[in-house]
């Protein structure tokens, strides 16, 4: 099955909307309030002018009995002129003054001490993702608590780059920030229901920037502490699996991809301790399934051609061995 793998059939199919029309955060909220506010205006504005002109349009139609001649030709009119420049004025500064207060109230707000701080690194083409208070380390699978109305609880974005510039967008949840080299940049959400959101880079980065999807799990609380509890287990060692541990951590992976408590310690690749706890690889690209998995360390190319991780050349018996080791990374 390695061989003849078709992108197109397993790339993951979004089983959620990203609809910035179903807004399920605070921020989000705000965002669709305005962008409702922006549009009744834009649509007032377009049914006076539309209307206008096709009653225009008819009442002033050529008819039979028409006289030939023009008909009086005016020349300037201050009122008409002062209208149109007073009323866009006005409108305008109403837009800006409700956009202003938005911005303002989702940028500078200040959040509980209790809030969940997450740093988000963004990288050719992938997301790191680090919990600094509670030490773990995953990636692209952004794992939060929901947001209780009978107990708030917010997550706080520090978001970062490794590389070059992208932007981490969750249409139901945020708007988008984006992710600069050598600058914090922050965002916050309380998502108001558990589930599956989705998202995407927002700024292209590259060749496999449509393959640096986002999805955010958002658990009850007690579910989110068994995730974080499983998260900081430190990796399975499996005397059974004693091969294959030692043909990956003797192989070049070790430089590019962590795995706690082994000697393998490579940041440039996501962190692999908890592989198996993911549901997709490559950033969204393909499901996490035994067949991929092992077609993904065979060659990623044929799966994310361009992505920066480079056929292995491995041999049969050495994907074997370390296809059966990563698949005790639980
Ligand atoms: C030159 C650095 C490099 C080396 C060497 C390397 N990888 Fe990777 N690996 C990456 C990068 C970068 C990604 C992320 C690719 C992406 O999603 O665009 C990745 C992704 C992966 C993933 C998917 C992880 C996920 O959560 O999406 C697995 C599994 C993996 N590598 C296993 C291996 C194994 C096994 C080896 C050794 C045989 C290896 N890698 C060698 C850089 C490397
Ligand atoms: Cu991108």
């Amino acid at each position: 099955m390695a061989d003849n793998l078709n992108i197109h059939q397993i790339a993951v199919v979004p089983e959620q909307v990203t609809n910035i029309f179903k807004p399920l955060a605070t921020p989000s909220e705000s965002i669709y309030q305005i962008s409702l506010l922006t549009l009744a205006i834009c649509g007032v504005i377009f049914l006076i002018v539309g209307g206008l002109l096709v009653y225009t349009i008819i009442r002033f139609r050529t008819r039979s009995n028409d006289e030939q001649s023009e008909p009086p030709q005016i020349y300037g009119s201050n009122q008409i002129e002062l209208a149109w420049t007073v009323f866009p004025i006005l409108i305008v500064f109403v837009l800006i003054l409700v956009t202003a207060r938005t911005i303002s109230d989702v940028q500078n707000a200040t959040h509980p001490p209790d809030s969940l701080k997450v740093t988000v690194v963004g990288h050719q083409w992938w997301w790191e993702i680090r919990y600094p208070d509670l030490g773990i380390v995953t990636a692209n699978e952004l794992h939060v608590p929901v947001s209780d109305p009978a107990k708030p609880r917010r997550t706080v974005l520090k978001l970062q780059s490794a590389d070059v510039a992208h932007s981490y967008w969750v249409p139901q949840l945020s708007g988008k920030v984006d992710l600069i080299p050598n600058r914090d940049n922050y965002m916050w959400f309380d998502p108001k229901q558990t589930g599956l959101y989705l998202g995407n880079c927002a700024e292209y980065c590259g060749t496999q920037h449509a393959h640096m999807l986002i999805r955010v799990i958002v658990h009850q609380q007690e579910e989110f502490d068994r995730w974080v509890l499983e998260q900081q287990k430190p990796a399975v060692d499996n005397r059974e699996v004693t091969a294959g541990r030692k043909v990956f951590l003797s192989t070049s992976c070790v430089n590019c991809h962590t795995i706690s408590g082994t000697i393998a310690g490579g940041k440039f690749g996501p962190d692999l301790t908890h592989l198996m706890s993911r549901d997709t690889l490559g950033a969204g690209a393909i499901k996490n399934t035994p067949n991929l998995l092992r077609a993904w360390v065979h060659d990623p190319q044929k799966l994310k051609e361009g992505c920066l991780m480079p056929d292995m050349q491995l041999s049969q018996q050495e994907l074997d061995l370390i296809v059966a080791y990563l698949s005790t990374l639980k």
